[in-house]
């Protein structure tokens, strides 16, 4: 399962106590205060991990506690520090305060680290507190509460490249023949739930990241279809992918398919729109499609350098668009974390 977004509680543990205890040994008499520390608490740290895909490991999770330091022990033993818990993340998750939706910190890269809440300390024991005035202390210092934080973790994926198209365009077939990674098509609208990430590998070992998300259709800000939910997955993408299905199936306008898509990108957010972006027309090897691509060539408002025609389902086109993605990621620099 694919889960993006979760709110938890996290508690460090607390500080073991400090402890009163006196040294008695035969022919030590008022041996003195011999009463040990306790140990820290363990603290919780997040970390990015390039293996985990998703949020789903804190689903069914509200509270999650980091172990607690233990007392201290006579003869000035010191109790055992609590163990540091590392949860890890995905990266492009952004870790939020809950109360107040404050960015905390922004994983955008792998190896990050980021310490959430800290253990307490543990207390003192009374050895602690000899002095050459007092001989024989009495007291000694619980252990501190550790910090405890209630957080929301959202995940925004960051990749090099988006795709976005209505249902059943061919993002998927488009993804798995220039990433070489199998997910699901389906002649059907909606066959895409949930994000799927991939890398492009180029001869010269450069590598892009591709983010294919579930479809778009008319109106999905009001949320007709996923709703536009998925879209914080391309959000943070350096160079837009616009599928177009130029077949004209159920006798569609393809160029109307992209004013849908653009529009319904302007009511999430509009700077996406001033993105670099490139838009495959994809499905050339069906009948009808190549009335529609002239059409659309004519009546395109933007650069016509911007336009791939492909089958992505033949593999027609496709070295090209690869290339002209790998520029234009290249040219621009990725996205500034928030
Ligand atoms: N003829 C032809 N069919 C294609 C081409 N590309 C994809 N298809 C078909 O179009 C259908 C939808 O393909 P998908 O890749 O699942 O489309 P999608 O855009 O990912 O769809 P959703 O995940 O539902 O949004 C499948 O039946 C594919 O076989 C193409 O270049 N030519
Ligand atoms: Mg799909």
């Amino acid at each position: 399962m694919f889960v993006d977004s979760v709110k938890i509680t996290l508690r460090a543990g607390k500080g073991g106590n400090g402890v009163v205890a006196w040294r008695r040994e035969k022919y030590v008499p008022k041996g003195g205060p011999v009463g040990g520390n306790g140990g820290k608490g363990g603290s919780i740290v997040f970390k990015t991990d390039t293996h985990v895909p998703s949020l789903e490991s804190f689903r069914n999770r509200r509270l999650i506690n980091a172990e607690n330091g233990m007392p201290g022990g006579g003869n000035l033993q010191k109790g055992r520090h609590g163990k540091d818990l590392v949860l890890t993340l995905p990266c492009g998750t952004l870790v939020k305060d809950a109360a107040t939706g404050e960015v905390l910190f922004d994983f955008t890269d792998i190896d990050q680290e980021f310490l959430i809440c800290k253990g307490g300390k543990g207390g003192k024991g009374n050895h602690c507190f000899k002095s050459p005035t007092h001989q024989a202390p009495n007291i000694c210092t619980p252990g501190t509460e550790g910090e405890t934080r209630e957080i929301e973790l959202e995940l925004k994926l960051i990749a090099d490249v988006g795709l976005i198209g209505i249902p059943n365009a061919g993002k998927s077939t488009l993804m798995s023949k220039i990433t070489y990674v199998q997910v699901k098509i389906g002649a059907y609208p909606f066959t895409t739930l949930h994000p799927n990430l991939s890398y492009i590998q180029y001869p010269d070992r450069t590598r892009l990241l591709v983010a294919d998300i579930p479809g778009i259709i008319e109106n999905a800000h009001l949320n007709k279809g996923l709703g536009l939910a998925f879209l914080r997955h391309i959000e943070r993408s350096s160079v837009l992918l616009f599928v177009i299905d130029v077949s004209g199936f159920e006798g569609r306008d393809p160029l109307d398919d992209f004013k849908v898509l653009q529009n319904e990108i302007r009511t999430y957010q509009p700077e996406m729109l001033d993105r670099p972006f490139l838009v495959a027309l994809n499905k050339i090897d069906q009948e009808g499609a190549e009335e529609h691509l002239k059409n659309f060539y004519q009546n395109y408002p933007f650069p016509k350098e911007t336009l791939f025609p492909i089958s992505a389902i033949r593999g027609e086109g496709l070295p090209l668009l690869k290339e002209a993605l790998k520029r234009l990621v290249g040219e621009k620099l990725p996205p500034k974390p928030a």
